[in-house]
């Protein structure tokens, strides 16, 4: 049993420290998906919310960035975020803490040493090296069968890899449903002109044969703010007829991702994206109306976060994942965390990395974990403040849930 509020900070550092991580979202491949998997420094610097913190400086042409090749982008990058300015937003501070566990020498700011550690790995060395340093065991791909380069390999080179299980991502069939209905006409699925029940078994169809293809763990989507459901719209016709009969019949979850503004500044790309917020009435309808089914909810906007802990409480069949993308930062992931823990105890999933660079794990765990270290340690110190004696095993336990066994146990769950 811990007895005093030092073992207990102890117990818990080193529990959190040490649980491996299951990474439920992640825009991650393995090594079979060649270039598709983005690591190193170059990449690093290029992430997308680099890139829209560097464009607060610039005053060149949009397109004048676009057109560099990807070191000369890092360097201005380098150039702007790290040298012209104190590097303390989560992004830029993530590239050093990535730096730093991975011994090098920060202080240094010598980019091209950096660019000559990275290049004496080959991709299969160094994904074993992040996955050693990060704690992380295995992370969940994004994986998009309406994406050319990656459907190829899917269907012509792909080789299975433990530490990188697959999610089925369509937001194409239900944000552009009629290109890519199109799509599926292209490859031989029998889509007629209306939304039928002959389609509907199409669509299905496609669906089933891509998770077991991938062998899925869930079907994914990123949902734009205003998403509601149900309405008239063919993106609830094809929740309700395609993807929940499918979700049920594999027994996986319909993972949404709500609140995405889509491209507010174009120019920026995958950078150009805002937020919004979302309506938890929607998820609320979805996990009453369709209780056999299982729903894995993230939402982008700080203003659905109680909202929608508060609906965890009312239905079994709704699992809550982390504090995606703008929420990734330290003082909302403490807030948030803080509340769910609060409001839901060890059943939610605190956080994913999102991660579209190898190397991210490495911070973005290493960021997130000594936020939820410290959350935890206050919520069992109260908790010994009330007499109430807790054991190692115990922290153990629960820890492990929060770093991916909720995650596993949602899997196999049956409603
Ligand atoms: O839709 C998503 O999966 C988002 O996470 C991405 O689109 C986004 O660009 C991102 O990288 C967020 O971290
Ligand atoms: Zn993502």
């Amino acid at each position: 049993m811990i007895t005093s509020y030092k073992q207990l900070r102890q117990v818990v550092d080193t529990t959190v420290a040490n649980t491996k991580i299951t990474d439920v979202h992640t825009h991650l491949y393995s090594p079979c998906f060649k270039d598709m998997l983005l690591w190193g420094i170059d990449e690093l610097l290029n992430y997308h919310y680099l890139v829209a913190e560097t464009f607060r400086w610039l005053n060149i042409p949009y397109e004048d960035f676009w057109s560099m090749d990807k070191k000369a982008q890092a360097n201005l990058i380098w150039k702007t975020l790290f040298e012209d300015n104190s590097p303390y937003s989560e992004a830029c501070r993530g590239v050093l803490t990535t730096l730093k566990k991975l011994g090098l020498d920060v202080g240094s700011r010598d980019i091209d040493s950096y660019r000559s550690f990275f290049a004496g790995f080959s991709v299969e060395d160094y994904v074993d090296r992040v996955f050693e340093v990060s704690g992380v065991e295995k992370v969940i791909m994004t994986n998009n069968p309406f994406d050319q380069e990656e459907r190829d390999i899917w269907l012509n080179s792909y080789v299975p890899d433990s530490r990188f299980k697959a999610a089925l991502r369509i937001d194409p069939l239900l944000i552009d449903t009629c290109n890519a209905l199109n799509k599926l006409k292209d490859w031989g699925y029998n889509i007629e002109d209306e939304l039928n029940d002959n389609t509907y078994k199409e669509v299905i169809r496609f669906l089933s044969e891509w998770i077991e293809r991938m062998d899925a763990l869930y079907v994914a989507a990123s949902l734009p703010y205003d998403f509601c459901f149900p309405d008239d719209s063919v993106s609830t016709k094809i929740i309700e007829n395609c993807i929940l009969p499918v979700c049920m019949e594999y027994n996986i979850p319909f993972a949404l991702m709500i609140g995405v503004k889509r491209l507010i500044n174009p120019d920026l790309k995958l950078a150009g994206d805002g937020v919004g917020k979302g309506s938890v009435e929607s998820v609320e309808y979805l996990c009453a109306k369709y209780p056999h089914n299982k729903f894995m909810v993230t939402m982008l906007s700080r203003e659905n976060q109680h909202e929608l802990a508060v609906s965890a409480r009312k239905f079994r069949n709704l699992l809550v994942f982390g504090c995606w993308w703008f929420l990734n930062n330290p003082s909302l992931i403490d807030e948030i965390t803080r509340m769910r823990f609060e409001l839901l105890g060890v059943s939610v999933i605190p956080q994913h990395s999102d991660a579209r660079v190898l190397d991210q794990l490495i911070y973005k765990w290493e960021h997130s974990k000594n936020i939820i270290a410290d959350v935890l340690y206050d919520k069992y110190k109260d908790l010994m403040d009330t007499g109430w004696r807790i054991s190692e095993d115990e922290i153990e336990r629960d820890v492990q849930k929060l770093f991916g066994g909720n995650f596993w146990t949602f899997l196999s769950a049956k409603f």
